[in-house]
């Protein structure tokens, strides 16, 4: 994401320098050493966020927004730092443009049900792409369903590609609301963001980014891509799982009604009319996650002292590594080779399921995941019913590639 990472450039990552950070990777699997290469569907935790949990959880913990006692006041300080923490981390104008939400499907579904759903009806179109995770599908499904508004997807080319000319012809006076991925998470694909905003934004459509995959591995910067909505998930950038994020330009935010109903998002109730509290928490009814979200400051936190770049660049290395030696096996053909890609190493192997696959590379202790990967038009669209896939994280090492290629010439072995 070459377009996006910082100009400055720190010093190359040194992974097993950063590898001390993460206990987890100490973990015996089946007696061997964990590899584990399965980031892209959750990255595991450093200390400094563990401890970051352990310290608000230790010290400060109480309800927030509602007490004037001092440990109320001090998780109210900790989860809205963490809020400008988020701010400042994809560079948003305000923080009243950060929701919390429990991650990127919540994100998501945030928008559909309270800025599509209302305002979208039958003739309008949303337009999604062939390599959505199914969070960027069903929830547009469900306001298609719901207004009478159609769904159109841009198609995709054989290396996983979006195919661009299509989608700028899918683009017209009808489509009211465009939902992409920065990052395919079946594929790895990186998705031409800027060229597609401007394009939508032509068009006067409203675009929402589905970052799940593009935050561990990139800095971005909301206001340079232009989108108006982007959401991510903490548990994939080295943060807590039950968190996440959704960015929304505060103009729109602000003309959206609320979507859950509960404490938080309320000023005044009574019988006759309630009033909903100001930007964020219009949009965070009930307790929020406090823990989660200071774990997720920390997380920000931890990969900025690593160096946003410095992580693309290592993950870069590992990525055309592993591409490169996959290649060479025979029976394994690489899915999904997009000339911008990162971090995702989709594969088949010949005559032998993904899920045994995953089963034999389990045995030698290497973690990758197998199956659809909740995108399942894109394993229809390759005819596969499922790939292995193997991710990289900022942990991740030159020996884990060799063990991944160790164990694939260990499972032909078994299966031929
Ligand atoms: N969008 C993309 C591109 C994703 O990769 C994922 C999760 C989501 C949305 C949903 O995120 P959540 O945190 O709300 O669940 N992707 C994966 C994956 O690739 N394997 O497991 C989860």
């Amino acid at each position: 994401m070459a377009a996006n990472v910082s100009p400055v450039r720190p010093a190359p990552l040194d992974a097993q320098r950063v590898r001390a950070d993460f206990p987890i990777l100490a973990t015996t699997v089946n007696g061997h050493p964990l590899v584990y290469l399965d980031s892209a569907a959750s990255a595991q935790r450093p200390l400094q966020v563990l401890r970051a949990v352990e310290e608000y959880e230790t010290h400060s913990h109480a309800n927030v927004h509602r007490g004037v006692h001092a440990l109320s006041q001090a998780a109210t300080a900790a989860y809205e730092g963490a809020r400008e923490r988020v701010r400042r981390f994809i560079n948003a104008r305000s923080t009243r443009e950060i929701i919390f939400v429990r991650g990127t499907t919540e994100g998501i579904n945030l928008v559909a049900q309270a800025y599509a759903r209302p305002r979208f009806k039958a003739g309008d179109e949303i337009l999604i792409t062939a390599l959505e995770h199914h969070a960027n599908i069903v929830p547009w499904q469900m306001v298609c369903e719901a207004s009478g508004c159609s769904l159109r997807v841009a198609p995709i080319n054989r290396r996983g590609e979006l195919e661009l000319e299509e989608f700028l012809k899918l683009l017209g006076p009808r489509t009211r609301l465009v939902a992409v991925a920065h990052v395919s998470n079946a594929l790895g694909t990186v998705l031409p963001l800027k060229r597609i905003i401007e394009a939508a934004h032509a068009h006067g459509a409203v675009v929402l980014v589905d970052g799940a995959q593009a935050v561990p591995h990139a800095h971005v910067d909301v206001r340079a891509l232009g989108a108006d909505f982007y959401t991510f998930s903490s548990h994939k950038l080295y943060g807590p799982t039950g968190i996440g994020v959704l960015y929304g330009r505060e103009e729109l935010l602000a003309s959206m009604p609320p979507w859950q109903g509960g404490g938080d998002m309320i000023l005044t109730v009574s019988f006759e009319k309630t009033t909903y509290n100001e930007l964020p928490w219009k949009f965070e009814a009930g307790t929020p996650n406090m823990s989660g979200a200071v774990g997720l400051a920390a997380a920000m936190d931890y990969v900025e002292s690593l160096g946003l770049t410095a992580i693309a660049e290592h993950e870069q290395h590992l990525l055309g590594l592993a591409t490169a030696e996959l290649a060479r096996l025979p029976d394994v053909e690489i899915i999904g080779t997009a000339a911008h890609k990162a971090s995702v190493l989709s594969f088949t192997m010949k005559g032998v399921h993904p899920h045994d696959l995953g089963t034999i590379l389990d045995a030698e202790g290497v973690a990758v995941r197998t199956g659809h990967h909740c995108a399942m038009p894109v394993m229809t669209f390759f005819g596969l019913p499922a790939t292995a896939r193997a991710s990289f994280g900022c942990y991740n090492t030159e020996g884990d590639v060799a063990s991944l290629v160790a164990a694939l010439h260990k499972a032909r072995g078994v299966f031929s």
